[in-house]
C-alpha cells in the first residue's frame, strides 16, 4: 500500500524486445512495440510538447464485446487496436484515445472532476527522495539520534476528508529506519510526516509532533541467510511430477488445458485479468462461454487509527498504486511449483516507455493429493464398489507486492466446471510504534492504542482488506439475469407432519440494479445465480452458474466517513450491475483523493433494467484484521477466495468420466531406505 524508493532498484529494467510470434487475441494487452508508437503519438500531439508530461496510466483501450465475440467465432478481422492514455501535466489530467492501426490522437480531453489518477513509480520515488534533502526532517532525525544513511521514506496517499473543492495533488511521506535490517517497515520513525504537492514537486507541510521510541532492530530479520538455529520444521523435499510433461498449452496470452479456454491479460491497475473463459461441454460436443472478464478491481484497505499520523491511511492499492506496476517477478519453486511456465508482463513507465518484468504470471497444474469425487458402495452382495478420482486443477498466478503486503492472485480452474478466485494475503503488517514493551504498562483501561501490542514497541494496527472484484458472466451468451434462490423456512400447520419445521426456496429475479444489491445475513441464506433464461436444461433448469461465498465481510465504518464514500463499493457485499464497458473501476477511474463520485454505488443509482440483459457481477472479498503475534514477522499466508460453480450448466457431474490415475503411468522410482 505504499512504495519504498527501494523498489527503484528492483524497477530499472532494460528493455528487452518482446517478439510476439503466437496469434494475436483482440484483448491481448499492449506490446512494447505498440506502448512505443503510442508514446511517440501523444509526444507529437500538442500535449507532447510539455516537458513535464508524465504517462500514468496506459492500457489497451478494449474493443467492444460484440467485436471480440464475431472475431472469436470467426466473422471478422482483429479489431483496431486502441490504446487509452492518463496523462498528467502539473495541474491538469489528459484523458487520451490513441488509435494505433490509424497512427491517430483519436481525442485529447482535460478531465475536469474530482480525484487524481494513479501515482506512477517515479514521481513516488521523486517524492520520497525530497525529504531526503529538507533541513526540518534532516533535524528531526538528528534529534531522534539517528543516521540519515538508514533512512529510507514511504509514499502515503493522502485520501479525501471532506474539502468541497478539488485539492492540490498531494501525497504523504513517512519514513522508516533501516541500519542494518532489511525490514524496513519494522522500523517506522514514528510522529514525522511531510506532505508533498506532486505539481510543484515540493513538501509544502511538515510536521514533527510526537517522539515515540523505535521497535528494536534485532529479532527483525527474515531473510535465511541471518536465521540462527532452532530451524524448521522440516520435511524432506518435495514436488509433484509431471512425467509427460504438463497438460496446458499457452498461445500467446490463450492458455488451455484440459475442459478450459481463456485468455490471460494484465494491466497496471487491475494486475491479472482473465477473459473469455470458456468451458467444453462433450456432451454438447463445444466450449460454452462462462466469464466475459474478472479481474480484482479495486482493493480497499482502511486502518483504524484516527491519530494525525494515521488517520488518512486508507489505501486503494489498485486506484492508487496499481496491482500490475507493483507486481514482481516470481521465484521458481517457492512462489510458484517445479513444473509452473512463466509469462512476462509489460506496461507503460511514468515516461511511456515500455517496461518488460519478467516472469510476473505463472501457471501451473496443481494437484495436492485431493479427490475430485469419490464413492464407496458395500450394499451390493459380494462386491465392494469403490470409484474416485484425483482432483487436478489449474492455476494463473500473480503476486502484487504492494508497499508492506502482499496479495497472491490466483485465477484457479476446474475440471467440474469451477473458476476459482482466491487470494492469499503475507507480508509484513503496517507497524506503528509505541513506549509500550508490555501490556502491563497501558495505565489506562480505557486508553485505545488501534492496534495489537506484538512485540516490544511494534503495534500492528487494526485494518480491513476489501477486494472487489468485477466478473462480467457470460453465462452460455451475453443475456443473463441474477436470480437470488432464498433458503425460506416453513412451518408446518395444522400437524400435517411429525415436524414442525422445515426450509424450501423461492426464486426472485432481480428485475433492476436496485433488486441484486446484497449484504448477506447468515439468517437469510440464498444461493446467488446468473442466469440465462434464455437456454434450459434437458429437464428444464435454467441454465446457470453460481456464486459461493467465501470470506465476506462488511465495512463497520460509518456511511459518512469520507474513506467509505470514496469505497461506497463496499456498502454491500454483492452487486450485479448492468453491463457498461467505461464502467469497470468500483472506485472509479480517479481513485486517488476522489469523492465518491464515480463508484459502483453511483452507477447502480440508475437502477437500470438487468433482467436478461448482459450483466456484471461484483463480490468483495472481505477480511477484518485484527493483527495477532503470529502475524509478526512475516505474515502466514492468509487464503481467502470465492467459487464461480456451475449450476444445471451442465446435465450432470461434467467429471464423472475423468479417469483414474494409475501407477504405471510414473516411471518407477529408486526408493531410498
Ligand atoms: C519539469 O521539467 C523541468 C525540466 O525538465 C524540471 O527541471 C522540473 O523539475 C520538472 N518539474 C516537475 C514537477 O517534475
Ligand atoms: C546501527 O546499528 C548498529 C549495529 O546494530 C548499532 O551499533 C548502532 O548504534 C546503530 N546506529 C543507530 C544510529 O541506531
Ligand atoms: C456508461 O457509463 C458511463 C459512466 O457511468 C455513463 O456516462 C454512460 O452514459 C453510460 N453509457 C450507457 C450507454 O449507459
Ligand atoms: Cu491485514
Amino acid at each position: 500500500m505504499r512504495s519504498s524508493i527501494m523498489l527503484l532498484s528492483l524497477l530499472v529494467l532494460a528493455f528487452t524486445t518482446h517478439s510476439a510470434t503466437a496469434k494475436k487475441h483482440p484483448l491481448d494487452p499492449l506490446t512494447a512495440s505498440e506502448i512505443i508508437n503510442v508514446r511517440q503519438l501523444v509526444l507529437k500531439s500538442k500535449l507532447g510538447l510539455h516537458k513535464n508530461i508524465s504517462f500514468q496510466y496506459m492500457a489497451l483501450q478494449e474493443p467492444e464485446k460484440k467485436a471480440v465475440y464475431e472475431w472469436k467465432h470467426g466473422l471478422s478481422p482483429l479489431p483496431p487496436r486502441k490504446a487509452t492514455v492518463i496523462a498528467r501535466i502539473p495541474g491538469e489530467t489528459h484523458q487520451i484515445l490513441v488509435d494505433i492501426t490509424s497512427k491517430e490522437v483519436v481525442y485529447d480531453n482535460v478531465y475536469h472532476g474530482f480525484g487524481y489518477p494513479i501515482f506512477t513509480i517515479e514521481e513516488q520515488v521523486k517524492a520520497v527522495g525530497l525529504s531526503m534533502e529538507y533541513p526540518p526532517f534532516i533535524e528531526s532525525i538528528k534529534n531522534r539520534g539517528l543516521e540519515m544513511k538508514s533512512v529510507v521514506c514511504n509514499s502515503v496517499s493522502a485520501g479525501w476528508f471532506g474539502e468541497k473543492k478539488q485539492g492540490k495533488r498531494i501525497m504523504n511521506i513517512q519514513c522508516l529506519y533501516t541500519n542494518g535490517t532489511v525490514n524496513i517497515d519494522a522500523r517506522p520513525i514514528e510522529g514525522v510526516t511531510a506532505l508533498v504537492d506532486l505539481d510543484q514537486m515540493k513538501i509544502i507541510e511538515y510536521m514533527d509532533r510526537i517522539k515515540v521510541p523505535m521497535p528494536k532492530a534485532q529479532g527483525t530479520y527474515y531473510r535465511e541467510s541471518t536465521q540462527k538455529p532452532p530451524f524448521g520444521p522440516k520435511t524432506n523435499p518435495i514436488s509433484m511430477e509431471q512425467p509427460e510433461g504438463p497438460s496446458f498449452k499457452v498461445h500467446g496470452h490463450m492458455v488451455e488445458w484440459a475442459n478450459w479456454k481463456f485468455h490471460v491479460g494484465f494491466d497496471l491497475r487491475a494486475g491479472p485479468v482473465i477473459s473469455t473463459a470458456d468451458v467444453y461441454d462433450p456432451e454438447k460436443g463445444r466450449f460454452r462461454s462462462v466469464m466475459y472478464r474478472g479481474f480484482v478491481s479495486e482493493l480497499f484497505v482502511p486502518y483504524m487509527d484516527p491519530s494525525q499520523e494515521w488517520y488518512f491511511k486508507t489505501y486503494f492499492d489498485a486506484g492508487e498504486y496499481g496491482l500490475g506496476l507493483f507486481s514482481f517477478t516470481l521465484q521458481p519453486l517457492n512462489d510458484c511449483p517445479r513444473y509452473a511456465y512463466y509469462m512476462d508482463a509489460v506496461y507503460a513507465g511514468g515516461d511511456g516507455k515500455p517496461i518488460v518484468k519478467e516472469n510476473v504470471f505463472c501457471v501451473f497444474e496443481r494437484y495436492a493429493g485431493d479427490i475430485a469425487w469419490t464413492h464407496t458402495e458395500i450394499g451390493n452382495p459380494d462386491l465392494v464398489v469403490t470409484e474416485v478420482r484425483p482432483e487436478v486443477t489449474l492455476v494463473v498466478r500473480v503476486v502484487a507486492t504492494v508497499g508492506n503486503y502482499d496479495y497472491i492472485l490466483d485465477w484457479e480452474f476446474k475440471k467440474n466446471g469451477v473458476i476459482r478466485g482466491n487470494v492469499g494475503l503475507s507480508g509484513i503488517l503496517e507497524y506503528k510504534a509505541t513506549s509500550y514493551t508490555h501490556l502491563d504498562q497501558i495505565q489506562k483501561a480505557d486508553e485505545d492504542i488501534h492496534g495489537n501490542l506484538l512485540a516490544e514497541n511494534t503495534i500492528g494496527v487494526f485494518h480491513d482488506h476489501f477486494l472487489t472484484f468485477h466478473l462480467d458472466m457470460d453465462v452460455d451468451g451475453i443475456e443473463n439475469s441474477f436470480v437470488k434462490s432464498m433458503i425460506k423456512r416453513k412451518d408446518v400447520i395444522d400437524d400435517q407432519s411429525p415436524r414442525k419445521s422445515y426450509w424450501t426456496i423461492e426464486k426472485m429475479v432481480a428485475k433492476t440494479e436496485n433488486d441484486a444489491k446484497v449484504q448477506f445475513d447468515l439468517k437469510k441464506p440464498m444461493d446467488l445465480l446468473i442466469v440465462n433464461s434464455n437456454k434450459k436444461s434437458k429437464v428444464g433448469q435454467e441454465i446457470a452458474y453460481r456464486l459461493v461465498l467465501g470470506s465476506t465481510a462488511a465495512s463497520v465504518l460509518s456511511l459518512h466517513d469520507h474513506p467509505q464514500i470514496r469505497a461506497s463499493f463496499t456498502n454491500n457485499q454483492m452487486w450485479v450491475s448492468r453491463y457498461n464497458q467505461t464502467e469497470q473501476w468500483a472506485g472509479g477511474v480517479y481513485m486517488d483523493q476522489s469523492h465518491g463520485d464515480d463508484t459502483l454505488a453511483i452507477w447502480t443509482n440508475k437502477n437500470r433494467d438487468i433482467e436478461n440483459k448482459d450483466i456484471v457481477l461484483w463480490y468483495t472479498v472481505g477480511i477484518h484484521h485484527i493483527p495477532y503475534q503470529e502475524d509478526f514477522l512475516v505474515m502466514p499466508t492468509l487464503s481467502e477466495g470465492f467459487e464461480l460453480k456451475p449450476t444445471n450448466f451442465f446435465e450432470r457431474n461434467p467429471i464423472l468420466k475423468l479417469e483414474p490415475m494409475n501407477t504405471s503411468s510414473f516411471p518407477k522410482c529408486i526408493k531410498h531406505g
